[in-house]
């Protein structure tokens, strides 16, 4: 076959490249939020606690000369809202610090902060008083953002909101995977509507701070596919998941879409990948062509800018990561080609870390990172991305 004209393979000017983390699935000892109770609560179904994770709190700097030494230009991380404000009104000013300095000693390597204000994790005080079900909680997240938007708003290029807030929903109102593991449709939707009021106070009092970065938040979205004449249960699904917070991003300065694989919807729902299908660790089907599909519909429905805030995958030999980004990388050219406004790709995750009731054992990191001793072993793949990176432009898979 002949090579494909260089052009094909370009992204423009500016495209960001990164590489990204939460705070619970990597910091260790985040003891104070409602995931680290549900992770030692009977009954639960989780796998194991996260205890000291990647210990990325304290090995935060080493971790970014890595990321910045590969080839990357950007580092999405998230705040620990239970440590800044351990109890209700009481915040610490060497918990904002710490980011404060996350955030420069980004800078200094060159690497764009793109800071994530929720990622899954509530303070213990606002989940005993109901967490997202209670209405007065976006106020009180709202006040927490301010808090530390006045902090932070001038050190950082990009922020996000709430990360997935339809995950949160789904999965600990509806599924009862996620704390607080209630089991109740219609309580999940009462939280989606929280959530999105959450949102938009957020918004209006992180513009009350200082600097100007763009803020969204950001959505897991799937390619939902139609099986069997599954067309209405299909649409009825995605409403609850995607439309109504697609619906609420609008006018926003951009949307983070989040995307790993594609979902089969028949007469009776959501169904399982078929027996013969290929899968991750997840469990969930190798499908990197759904992040093209999600985003042309994000930005058909938003009308916002869009960056691409997770795409990743779950494997044990990471030949199937390379393969897997490349294919994704395909779907954004193909967006771009298009007049699509995609600003970046950041790959979830940086690191192997801890992912939810899963406990350690997918695979998702271009890093691997031992358990014992916490060492860090950037895998083909990180190199390879890295230089894509730096390259701004598709490379021969190796
Ligand atoms: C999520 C998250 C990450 C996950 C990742 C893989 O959205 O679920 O943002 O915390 O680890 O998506 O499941």
């Amino acid at each position: 076959m002949p090579p494909r004209p260089a052009s094909v393979d370009a992204f423009p000017d500016g495209f960001v490249w990164g590489a990204a983390t939460a705070a619970h699935q990597v910091e260790g000892g985040n003891w104070n939020n409602d995931w680290w109770a549900w992770e030692h609560g009977a009954d639960t179904p989780c796998r194991e606690p996260s205890g000291d994770a990647c210990d990325h709190y304290h090995r935060y700097p080493d971790d970014l000369d890595l990321l910045a030494g590969l080839g990357f230009g950007a580092y999405r991380f998230s705040l620990e809202w239970s440590r800044i404000e351990p109890e209700d009104g009481e915040f610490s000013a060497a918990a904002l610090d710490h980011y404060r300095r996350m955030c420069e000693a980004c800078l200094a390597r060159g690497l764009t902060p793109i800071l994530t204000f929720h990622h899954f994790t509530t303070p213990r005080w606002v989940a005993a008083r109901g967490g997202w079900a209670e209405p007065a909680t976006a106020d009180l997240f709202a006040r927490f953002a301010a808090r530390a938007a006045v902090r932070l708003g001038d050190v950082v290029a990009r922020m996000c909101t709430i990360n997935e807030p339809n995950i949160v929903a789904d999965a600990g109102y509806r599924w009862g995977l996620f704390p607080p593991g209630h089991r109740d449709p219609a309580l999940r939707r009462r939280v989606n509507d929280i959530l999105i009021t959450a949102h938009r106070r957020a918004v209006e009092a992180i513009r009350g701070g200082p600097g100007r970065a763009p803020i969204g938040l950001t959505l897991a979205m799937q390619d939902w596919q139609a099986v069997d004449g599954g067309e209405s249960v299909r649409d009825q699904e995605r409403r609850d998941m995607e439309d109504v917070f697609l619906e609420a991003a609008r006018g926003d300065d951009f949307l983070g879409v989040q995307v790993y694989t594609r979902a089969l919807v028949g007469p009776d729902g959501p169904r399982r990948p078929a027996p013969s299908a290929r899968c991750t660790q997840m469990g969930w089907e190798f499908y990197p062509e759904a992040l093209e599909a999600c985003i042309r519909r994000a930005a058909a429905r938003t009308g916002a800018p869009i960056v691409v805030t997770e795409n990743g995958v779950a494997v044990d030999d990471d030949r199937e990561r390379i393969e897997y980004v490349e294919r994704a990388l395909r779907g954004v050219l193909a967006c771009l080609a298009d007049g699509i406004p995609v600003g970046g790709y950041l790959y979830w995750s940086l690191l192997d870390n801890f992912e939810w009731a899963f406990g350690y054992a997918p695979r998702f990191g271009i890093v691997a990172v031992d358990r014992a001793t916490q060492r860090r072993t950037p895998r083909p793949s990180a190199h390879w991305l890295g230089a894509v990176a730096r390259a701004n432009r598709l490379l021969p898979v190796p």
